[in-house]
């Protein structure tokens, strides 16, 4: 993409009703226009980053084995009646009536509707394990919705609902998704920390919540220090497998890690004190089992080998997807701007001439440029007629992972520089080591 002839409103002013980085950030380098409290157009560049973070989760969901599907924003009130949720779930529910006096609602979550799809379709023990997922929009109108996407009242989820023959098989479930989170979580560039926490309205005595570790964060976290010293990397998993499963969550669930809603004082005064820990969270994600709640009052029932009909297990797995924007860069900024983790970055890389109209700096970007894109990467070229000063300021707020710098005096030499945002390192190199090396870094991401 050309600099020229993207749509990129950044924001020379910080805009004074922002009272967090993230969402500072978010406005000033245009990637989104807040329309109503908690309701956001999503521009090009957030809309880009959106696209990115959805396709990581896409990704770990397949390799989890579950299954994608659209479900509507607009759900019947009907359905929601059947489970008693209708009532329960108070004024964050927006309610709608259509021009026949029925009853709708924009969807808080989607327990009743999937387990609807379920019961229409299944009957038999044969067509589990199940677990179906789809990112889409919710609404909940929030009492405060604040901090930008971060507590939005329309907000892009990724849900996900396991159907299991019996408790066991739905924990494996539970455990499965843990694991494909934490994976999911890493190639955002987060330490998301699974925590024991509180089920609300959802429901269900399994829950954990994944933390981001951040001052700006809503809730008060509990934890040993121990826990920050886990990685996934890259082992590789046998979602099938339970046990393989359920080690790597109790290497997860072992180490004290609790919100305020869970906490408990006597067994964090047990952890050696220098590494007790307390500190602020964004929640990214939380997962549930809560077995037959949906399942028995709304009939969706399997036929066992033995020949009864038995209410399903069931567990619903969420991600903050557009949450996720604000908490990425909650944990990944400097004073400039953002710095994007390798895995989300809108483009891969920048490209700066300093010298727009030189013939030479221009063809050395154009060359640049092709050779990127016909590697399959996008670099974003910032071909206007302005200031360097002006160029690099835009590139740091925007927060490309790496740039690279053209300009007439190294071009004498042969050379451009490739600066990393992340370190502010720059190495100076020929034009095609900078590609070579830009598609190294981005070869196993
Ligand atoms: C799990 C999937 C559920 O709704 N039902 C389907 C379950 N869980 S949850 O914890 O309530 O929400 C899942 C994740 O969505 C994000 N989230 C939000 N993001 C932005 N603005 C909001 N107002 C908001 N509310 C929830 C969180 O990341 C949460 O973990």
């Amino acid at each position: 993409m050309r600099l020229s002839r993207y749509f990129l409103p950044v924001l020379k002013e910080t805009p004074s009703e922002a009272q967090i980085v993230s969402h500072r950030y978010m406005l000033r380098a245009g990637m989104i226009k807040q329309q109503a409290a908690g309701i956001y157009s999503w521009l090009p560049l957030g809309y880009k980053v959106l696209k990115r973070i959805e396709q990581i989760v896409h990704e770990e969901q397949a390799r989890a084995g579950h299954i994608p599907l659209l479900m509507p924003t607009l759900q019947p009130a009907d359905l929601w009646r059947e489970s008693g949720r209708y009532d329960d779930y108070g004024d964050e529910m927006l309610r709608i009536k259509d021009r026949g006096g029925r009853d709708l609602l924009y969807g808080p979550t989607n327990e009743e509707m999937i387990t609807d799809i379920f019961r229409s379709n299944v009957s038999s023990y044969k067509d589990l394990p199940l677990t179906l997922y789809h990112i889409q929009w919710k609404f909940r109108d929030e009492m405060r919705p604040r901090f930008g996407v971060m507590r939005g009242r329309e907000f892009l989820m990724k849900d996900g609902y396991n159907f299991d023959i019996d408790k066991d098989a739905a924990i494996h479930a539970y455990n499965r998704h843990m694991v494909s989170y934490l994976r999911t979580y890493e190639r955002m560039g987060l330490k998301a920390i699974p925590m024991r926490a509180d089920s609300g309205p959802i429901g269900g005595e399994d829950t954990h919540e994944f933390l981001v570790l951040a001052d700006t964060g809503e809730s008060e976290v509990f934890y040993d220090s121990a826990i920050l010293d886990l990685n996934f990397g890259g082992r590789s998993v046998d979602y099938d497998n339970r046990e393989a499963c359920a080690e790597i969550v109790t290497e997860w669930t072992t180490p004290y890690a609790r919100t305020d809603e869970t906490h408990d004082a006597a067994l964090f005064d047990a952890i050696p004190e220098e590494r007790r820990k307390t500190s602020r969270g964004i929640e990214v994600g939380q997962i549930f089992y809560f077995g037959t709640k949906y399942s028995d009052p709304m009939g969706a029932t399997v036929v066992t080998p033995s020949g009864e009909k038995t209410p399903v297990h069931m567990g619903s797995h969420g991600i903050g997807v557009s949450r996720l924007l604000g908490a990425i860069i909650e944990a990944s900024h400097d004073d400039k701007g953002i710095i994007w983790p390798e895995g989300v970055t809108p483009f891969h890389c920048g490209i700066v001439n300093l010298r727009q109209g030189d013939d030479e700096a221009d063809a050395a970007c154009l060359a640049l440029y092709q050779s990127l894109t016909a590697l399959g990467l996008e670099p974003l070229y910032d071909d206007r007629d302005e200031r360097a000063g002006a160029k690099f300021a835009t590139m740091d707020l925007i927060g490309l992972p790496w740039r690279i710098t053209v300009g007439p005096r190294g071009l004498k030499n042969g050379v451009v520089e490739l600066t990393s945002r992340r370190t502010g390192e720059s190495v100076e190199m020929t034009p095609a080591m900078a590609v070579a090396k830009v598609a190294e870094i981005y070869a196993g991401i």
